[in-house]
């Protein structure tokens, strides 16, 4: 542990909003009747308050006392001191608190790029030497067609690595886009002027569009030009070793197209066009993002079952392919999503009408495999605009029923956060939860105008960076107890200490799947919300992965524009 704090005191590393709710949870049931913060730079006493007693209410049952100092406003830089149990690491409290994290987890797909090398000018310590170039990408058998047998070669370059491995996957690319033009669309004016320092710095666009370009650029590729259908993903036959892309040099492939990935596909193009249309920059892009889409979509309504089985492929075609799943063998969300895409950017009723909306009663928070909510935030977000159709109003009242779900009793609760209310909450990729959680609340604030869905929403954030029962911080390169050692060949392999920067590892998962490939996880790691471990064996709570950054990134910036006006 760093000398400069106590585990103890948990609380978001960061800092904090002057308007907004401030917390620490302290884990000690020692009778501690105060606390008080004091100035970093010369420990004057600022502020003391009473510390209250909870019943514990997460899963893991540790006694906590709370801190709450929401009524000190005074931006400057602290720490809080429990007498007779400990001093918290230093934090801040500033109206931009977070400005610095919001850059960073976008600047993180960046450290994503496939097909580049990543100057220091970019990368600092993090440079490296480009890799998967992809510029002869092999149709595997499962993917032949009459006009592209088995084996012809084509080009895919770009696109983001998914996660701590480097391969391309359609359907998680799905959900990553979505979220991050959904932010674009939500907060336009704060991404506008969000400098990232990447390659594109000096060209006309935003930034952080022209990040979301160098991924939808690959997306393209991956659609067969000649039906529309989407290969499901680019791929190695198996996992890279623990090398840098410079080094990787197996032969790469596109697999089977599939139902999922054309119709996440579909959305994706959809949304862009809708977002790139402004920009005379571009020629053509929206018109060619717009075509793609409604291909897409055509194929998709001739091959409504076209489920991607890895293990059944297994079977029948060489070499195996044993990467990454995202097996789905459910497309009505998928169907939503894209629907809603398409009608909002076309106002074509036939997608609508085509589209069971509502085919149950249930509100899933949106993962790879679940894009349900994607859809009714689009169509929520362009409902002035949008003519009428069956069920308008009903897409409003599911979003703020999502999110009043998520209030039920969270600040009632020992950690005050929506997270982990159930231990369904902690599954593979749980932080993606947190910060999935977060964007409903958000989005319900949209609609309602009531701040009390922010309040919530960044009980989560708080939540990630280290208000939580493991203590750490889980986005890299931030606050002072934070993930170290991710599941991410890059900062495995470039002989750097520190990980690559503005990465959200995986988070708690008691699933524990990488025990079976030698991971031990230490004692005190049997209760759901604390079964995490940072060390670079544990793909399964320490991997980092675009579709859990991509959503940190839409609320960091939520929150920056909401704090800071
Ligand atoms: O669908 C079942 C659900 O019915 C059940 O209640 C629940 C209980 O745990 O499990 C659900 O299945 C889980 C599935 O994700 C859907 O959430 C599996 O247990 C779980 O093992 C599976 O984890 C996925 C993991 O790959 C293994 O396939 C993660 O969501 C997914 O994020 C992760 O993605 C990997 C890529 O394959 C490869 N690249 C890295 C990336 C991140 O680790
Ligand atoms: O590195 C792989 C990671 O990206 C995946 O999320 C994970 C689950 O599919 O698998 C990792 O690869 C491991 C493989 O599954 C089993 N042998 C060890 C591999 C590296 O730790």
């Amino acid at each position: 542990l760093p000398d400069n704090g106590d585990h103890t005191i948990r609380l978001n590393q960061i800092g904090f909003y002057p308007t907004a709710p401030k917390v620490a949870v302290i884990v000690s049931s020692k009778p501690a009747p105060a606390f008080y913060l004091i100035r970093h730079r010369d420990e004057t006493k600022v502020f003391s308050s009473k510390l209250t007693e909870t019943r514990p209410t997460e899963l893991s049952k540790e006694p906590t006392q709370t801190a709450d100092f929401t009524i000190f406003q005074t931006p400057g830089t602290y720490r809080l001191v429990v007498p007779g149990i400990g001093t918290s690491y230093p934090f801040v409290i500033a109206p931009d608190v977070h400005r610095g994290l919001a850059k960073a987890v976008w600047k993180g797909f960046y450290f994503q790029r496939a097909s580049t090398a990543l100057p220091e000018r970019y990368a600092v310590v993090w440079q490296r030497a480009a890799g998967h170039p992809d510029d002869s990408v092999v149709i595997h058998p499962s993917a032949a067609s009459a006009s592209r047998p088995a084996g012809t070669v084509i080009k895919s370059p770009r696109g983001w690595y998914d996660a701590g491995d480097y391969n391309k996957y359609i359907v998680n690319s799905g959900i990553t886009m979505g979220t991050l033009l959904a932010a674009y669309e939500d907060y336009t004016a704060l991404l506008d002027t969000l400098a990232l320092n990447i390659p594109e710095r000096s060209n006309t666009l935003p930034d952080a569009l022209d990040e979301i370009l160098w991924n939808l650029r690959w997306m393209l590729t991956m659609q067969d030009p000649a039906d529309g259908g989407v290969y499901h993903k680019l791929t190695n036959a198996r996992f890279d070793g623990m090398i840098m892309p410079a080094a990787a040099h197996t032969p790469r492939y596109v697999v089977q197209k599939g139902a999922a990935a054309t119709l996440d596909f579909a959305a994706v193009m959809a949304q862009a066009s809708r977002v790139l249309r402004p920009f005379k920059q571009l020629p053509g892009l929206a018109d060619s993002c717009l075509q793609a889409a409604e291909l897409a979509w055509q194929w998709a309504q001739q091959h409504p079952r076209e489920v991607y089985d890895q293990a059944a492929l297994n079977n029948r075609y060489d070499p195996d392919i044993v990467t990454g799943g995202y097996g789905d063998r459910d497309f009505a969300d998928e169907l939503i999503w894209a629907a809603a895409e398409l009608y909002t950017t076309t106002q074509k009723t036939e997608y609508i009408q085509l589209t069971k909306l509502f085919p149950d009663r249930k509100n899933p928070l949106p993962s790879w495999g679940q894009v349900r909510l994607l859809g009714y935030y689009t169509l929520a977000r362009h409902a002035q605009r949008l003519p009428d159709y069956p069920g308008k109003e009903n897409v409003t009242m599911r979003i703020i029923k999502v999110a009043d779900e998520l209030l039920r009793n969270y600040d009632q609760r020992s950690y005050r956060m929506v997270m982990g209310a159930t231990a369904k909450d902690y599954i593979w990729g749980s932080s993606s939860v947190a910060a999935n959680q977060g964007i409903a609340l958000v989005q319900a604030y949209r609609l309602t105008q009531d701040k009390k869905y922010i309040a919530a929403a960044l009980s989560n954030l708080d939540y990630l960076l280290g208000r939580n029962s493991t203590g750490y911080c889980f986005v890299t390169g931030f606050g002072s107890f934070s993930t170290q050692h991710p599941h991410h060949r890059p900062s495995i392999a470039d002989g750097v200490r520190a990980p690559v920067p503005g990465l959200l590892a995986g988070g708690p998962n008691p699933g524990k799947q990488d025990k079976a490939d030698g991971c031990t996880y230490g004692p005190g790691t049997d209760a759901p919300d604390k079964a995490y471990l940072d060390h670079d064996c544990s793909y399964a709570s320490n991997e980092i992965a675009i579709n859990w950054n991509a959503p940190l990134a839409y609320l960091a910036v939520a929150l920056e524009a909401y704090y800071t006006g």
